[in-house]
């Protein structure tokens, strides 16, 4: 029999609690309807598209994983990732929402899991 004490009742309500909070990114099961730039990942080490589009400013990124294993989502520009942004998605039916400002210009997107280095796509801001 599992006797619960008051404490590790309590211990399991912070564990619960830091998981919760543990992403500094909202993770939905759908994405709100509020994003400036729909991204999917697709089986075959793909995004949905080749190319994306979007204006300049803020850019509220949503990030859907349609393949049954994990992917990241990051945005490089002449071979340098834009800094302190990172989408994750580390199952199918896993959504990420983050927001990236973006100047004018082509950028690339691209997945950092080891061994998806062909996962990329080109992102155009104007
Ligand atoms: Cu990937």
């Amino acid at each position: 029999m599992i006797r619960f004490t008051k404490s590790s009742l309590s211990a399991v309500a912070v564990a619960i609690a830091l998981s919760a909070c543990s992403s500094s990114t909202a993770t939905p099961e759908t994405l709100p309807a509020t994003v400036d730039l729909e991204v999917r990942a697709v089986s075959g080490l793909k995004f949905d598209k080749s190319a994306y589009e979007v204006a300049a400013g803020d850019i509220e990124v949503g990030y859907v994983n349609d393949d049954s294993i994990r992917h990241t989502l990051v945005v490089v520009q002449d071979g340098t990732t834009i800094p302190n942004f990172e989408l994750k998605v580390n199952a199918k039916g896993s959504t990420d929402v983050g927001t990236v400002s973006l100047a004018a210009g082509n950028y690339v997107l691209f997945c950092t899991v080891p061994g998806h280095q062909n996962m990329k796509a080109d992102l155009t801001v104007k």
